[in-house]
């Protein structure tokens, strides 16, 4: 197996795939492992790695992957722990794996598939996911978790304050509760400021949506603070409505209580013509600022409406 220094050269015809895997895997790789693989395939192709297991001691032992044939340049992306790695692909014909361990404690290590694919091959992040850059791509439920994923750790800026969301025209975004579909934390304070361009608006729509009644909340409102403007807050397992903007900028927050926590919310946020209107239909009640809420959702004792208006004049 590699000892120091060892750098393994390897190329990859076209349409070709290469096994790779760590020292001895899949038993625990050695302590003082330093490989390298030098990878390259036809100049009008690129390499693409997909992983089939990875373990090793996080923050000791790393997996690190770059463009080129330099393992001193070039860098995007490093991998460590039990996570399952995304796919990653290099920008050229060439591409460099290199793999090191300290003097203790072992892992079985990782096994991997590089292979050798046309320049049309792109990875494109789903939307839940986060791009690290250079296409890598990881699930959202590891953002702002505490452990550093993307390789510039930008996954775990900004999380305990403001995140803002630049929506282009016609672009999409998918915001989603920490963790979502599984159980958010308690006591997040999350606030996100969706930016538009200056003609359009912004609109909202929850794909799903369950928190503890009452007191874990999302609310909204027009502009880019949170103090002011809110024309919106919603807790509980009812279908939230679709929320439009008056301007181009708009400020969602979610906030969780100490205790019991639920599976949260998915949400697509959308750049729209500032045209774009939306109006009530006659089974609706409209809670103002274009909030649309089922008929039969008036006078059940359960506020909807930011200002309470399906609950009054209810009779009794
Ligand atoms: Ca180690
Ligand atoms: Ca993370
Ligand atoms: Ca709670
Ligand atoms: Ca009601």
């Amino acid at each position: 197996y590699p000892f120091p220094g060892d750098v393994s050269n390897i190329f990859v015809e076209a349409n070709g795939t290469v096994e790779i895997s760590s020292p001895l895997y899949p038993s625990n790789y050695p302590n003082f492992v330093d490989a390298t693989w030098l990878i390259e395939t036809q100049e009008d192709r690129r390499i693409r790695i997909t992983f089939d297991g990875f373990e090793t001691k996080r923050g000791y032992d790393f997996f690190n992957a770059g463009d080129g044939n330099d393992t001193s340049t070039n860098a995007f992306f490093r991998w460590h722990g039990d996570r399952e790695p995304p796919d990653i692909r290099s920008t050229g014909n060439q591409m460099w794996l290199r793999f090191t361990s300290d003097n203790s404690d072992t892992e079985n290590g990782f096994s991997l598939s590089a292979a050798s694919v046309p320049t049309t091959d792109i990875l494109t992040c789903p939307l839940a996911d986060i791009d690290c850059g250079h296409d890598v791509c990881i699930t959202n439920a590891w953002q702002c978790d505490g452990q550093s994923d993307c390789l510039n750790g930008q996954d775990e800026l900004n999380c305990d304050k403001v995140r803002i969301v630049d929506l282009g025209a016609n672009e999409m975004a998918r915001l989603l509760s920490t963790l979502h579909p599984s159980n958010y934390p308690d006591n997040k304070d999350i606030t996100w400021i969706l930016r538009a361009e200056a003609d359009r608006k912004i609109r909202v729509t929850f794909l799903s949506f369950d928190t503890e009644y009452k007191f874990d909340l999302v609310r909204a409102g027009d502009g880019n603070s949170s103090a002011a403007n809110a024309f919106f807050e919603w807790s509980w397992t009812k279908p939230p409505p679709e929320l439009v903007s008056d301007g181009n900028e708009m400020w969602l927050t979610f906030t969780s209580d100490g205790s019991e926590t639920r599976s949260g919310f998915s949400i697509s946020a959308v750049s729209v013509p500032s045209t774009y209107t939306k109006t009530c239909s006659a089974s609706e009640v409209d809670c103002g600022h274009s909030v649309c809420i089922p008929a039969a959702w008036q006078c059940d004792y359960l506020t909807e409406c930011f200002d309470g208006r399906d609950e009054m004049n209810c009779g009794n």
